[in-house]
């Protein structure tokens, strides 16, 4: 596997500011050097350069930030294609989750179809309508498949980018009601917090991987640091209790490292600002390394 690690320094998707610096936070806590250790091609391409600086959000209510978001995604977009096309894995380092939109975008557009695995504590399907906070963080999932503004949908220059029937939800524990009402409208598949509980993350993993892989020539995986539990991950901007477990998410990253689905993801969300010492960035780190082949044995 040959592997290309890009960052993307937005925190325009989110209120708290400092996600803009996860991408160093990571690589500060040595995940390219640990890449190499598993005998791994990478090369650090280091990060999209965002032309445009944050403006004023007090002033805008319903879609803070947009321009800025679209400028940088659709740079990034252009980036995972090459990347792609090049026959590289593509990890992309957030940043906020509305990235996301560009990833997959860059992705989706190379491939003849993808699949999607979005694995956090929130939905991330607001869509102008339904979002309380204004914030794009909390819509890029609905703007992939095609719900909200123009300029978020069709950003990259095609929607939808990823078929609701091969996207799976894992983790949720945090919805806003319009956003409840609209996944609910969907067709995606969802496996909230509950069903965690109830069936165990290995069955949970394994239904997520054969709905995502059906018919397509790839999964992405959106990894968003916050559906950790607070107590593993308290370097994120939006904490929720209740969330997965260290072994859970090492169990579902190394499920689907097995099952040699995935071909790019992305890792969204670690704050080192809010951070203790980059426990989180050092988790982050961790974890891709169990979704790219690492084991204990
Ligand atoms: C909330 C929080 N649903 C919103 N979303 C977050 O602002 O739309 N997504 N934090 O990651
Ligand atoms: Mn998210
Ligand atoms: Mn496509
Ligand atoms: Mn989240």
């Amino acid at each position: 596997m040959k592997v290309k690690v890009l960052g993307v320094p937005s925190d325009f998707g989110a209120n708290r500011r400092g996600v803009d610096m996860g991408p160093s936070a990571i690589r500060y806590a040595g995940l390219i050097d640990k890449l190499k250790e598993l005998k791994i091609k990478v090369e650090d391409i280091s990060d999209i350069n965002i032309p445009i600086t944050r403006s004023d959000i007090s002033k805008c209510q319903k879609l803070k930030c947009l321009d800025e978001i679209v400028v940088s995604c659709e740079a990034l977009s252009n980036t995972v294609s090459e990347v792609v096309s090049d026959g590289y894995f593509p990890i992309v380092l957030g940043g906020d989750h509305s990235i996301a939109i560009g990833s997959v975008a860059g992705v989706s557009r190379v491939k003849e179809s993808i699949g999607l695995i979005w694995i956090d504590a929130h939905g991330d399907f607001n869509t102008q309508k339904t979002s309380n906070s204004g914030n794009i963080h909390g819509m890029p999932l609905s703007a992939i498949v095609g719900k909200g503004v123009d300029e978020l949908v069709n950003c990259g220059g095609f929607s939808p980018k990823v078929k609701e029937e091969n996207t799976v939800l894992v983790g949720v524990r945090d919805l806003d009601e319009g956003e409840k009402r609209l996944l609910k409208e969907s067709k995606l598949t969802i496996f909230t917090m509950d069903d965690i509980d109830r069936k165990g993350m290995y069955q949970i993993m394994k239904e997520a991987i054969r709905i995502s892989s059906k018919d397509v020539e790839g999964v992405h995986l959106s990894f968003d640091i916050d559906v950790l539990d607070p107590l593993e991950a308290p370097g994120v901007g939006t904490p929720v209790k209740g969330g997965i477990s260290y072994r859970e998410a090492h169990l579902a990253l190394e499920m689907l490292s097995e099952n040699e689905i995935l071909t790019s993801l992305d890792l969204v969300e670690v704050n080192p600002i809010l951070d203790q010492y980059n426990k989180t960035a050092e988790l982050a780190v961790e974890l891709i390394l169990s979704a790219l082949g690492k084991r204990i044995l």
